[in-house]
């Protein structure tokens, strides 16, 4: 049954994701609003309460789910601070939208795992919706769309590209796999509805001088499926001219590719003599490029937290993704080699 009153939402962590996210709930998305705001940074969650009608403000996550003007939460403090959190809200069947990675460690993940199959039981339904939100990216979901169609035959091959301008100070190489390739796994599983298997790391040597000392970047990480298909993925996390985010599908019978039919195509005049240049432009960061999908995956969580049901991408999803994250991070210290994936076996509620 729907909900009436608006659906009040506890944001946790306020930092750039989570600051979006209440600006998203506040301007863009109907039948929600900040009740809350929790954040380690008092001056700044002061702050942004201060500047929202009826929204508290507290440094401990915990208090804001006790608030009782707190109906969901969504989740976006840094990923080692999600477990406790996501515990917590299962125990009391809060639903949560939580960003990724839903836990840095497969081992925490599969303990959230375990205990939403509990809360489910209490409950009813599952409660935690994961943050891949490029399932609800419109260039996506058609790709998915023709692939599920069979529309070029049977997919075989994978390629993708994800670059950023630049990585933050304190970005590691492990980051580069749970917090960026991450995106590429969850969909990779998704489009080809499969698990992965295996993992291989592979880096250009030396790394690009533009990757800050220690960061290994670029690399290719090529993933094998359980049905035998190949997927490559190049993670350049410092490629100094923009976000660019790429997915090409090889099929039997054709290919398919997204991530360059966005913003202007421009034409420029030679540089230093010859040919101008054509092309697209390239947005400056993921914000701009996936702002419609950000607002999509909020508003489909809303409207189904109202409605009494869960959807998107599971606490299944969010535990698969972190398994193959650690096999990912292991890889990298393999020379190539491949380190398998470790998967437990999936519960009957995420069939
Ligand atoms: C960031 O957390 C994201 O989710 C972006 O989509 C990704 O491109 C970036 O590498 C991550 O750090």
């Amino acid at each position: 049954m729907q909900q009436s009153a608006p659906l009040g939402v506890a944001v946790i962590g306020t930092g750039r994701m989570g600051g979006d996210h209440v600006r998203r709930i506040e301007r863009a998305i109907s039948g929600a609003r900040v009740a809350a705001v929790a954040d380690i940074d008092e001056d700044r969650v002061k702050a942004l309460a201060a500047g929202i009608d009826g929204c508290a403000a507290y440094t401990d996550p915990e208090a804001a789910l006790a608030d009782p003007a707190v109906d969901a939460l969504l989740v976006a403090s840094s990923g080692p601070a999600h477990e406790a959190v996501l515990l917590a809200a299962l125990e009391r069947g809060m639903p949560v939208l939580c960003e990724k990675p839903m836990t840095p460690e497969s081992s925490a993940a599969l303990r959230v795992v375990e205990a939403e199959v509990r809360a489910a039981e209490r409950f009813g339904r599952r409660l935690i919706q994961v943050g891949f939100m490029r399932r609800y990216d419109r260039d996506y979901q058609s790709l998915k769309r023709r692939l599920d169609e069979g529309r070029y035959g049977r997919p075989l091959m994978l390629h993708h590209q994800h670059r950023n301008p630049s990585s933050p100070p304190f970005f590691t190489s492990a980051m580069t796999i749970q917090d960026s390739v991450v995106h590429e796994i969850d969909v990779t599983r998704w489009l080809l509805d499969e698990e992965i298997t295996g993992v291989r790391v592979l880096r250009t040597s030396p790394s690009s001088a533009r990757a800050p000392e220690g960061l290994t970047d670029p690399q290719l990480v090529l993933f094998e499926t359980a049905g035998g298909r190949l997927v490559d993925t190049e993670i350049f996390v410092n490629c100094g001219f923009g976000y660019q985010v790429r997915c090409e599908a090889v099929c039997e019978s054709g290919t398919a590719r997204i991530g360059d039919d966005r913003g202007v195509v421009a034409n420029l005049p030679a540089g230093g003599g010859g040919a101008g240049f054509h092309g697209v432009d390239v947005v400056p960061g993921f914000e701009e490029r996936f702002e419609e999908a950000y607002d999509r995956e909020v508003q489909a969580w809303v409207d189904a937290v109202r409605r009494g049901e869960a959807v998107g991408p599971s606490a299944w999803d969010g535990y698969a993704a972190q398994a193959v994250c650690e096999a990912g991070v292991r890889a990298q210290g393999l020379g190539g080699d491949r380190a398998a994936v470790e998967l437990a076996e999936r519960p009957g509620l995420y069939a």
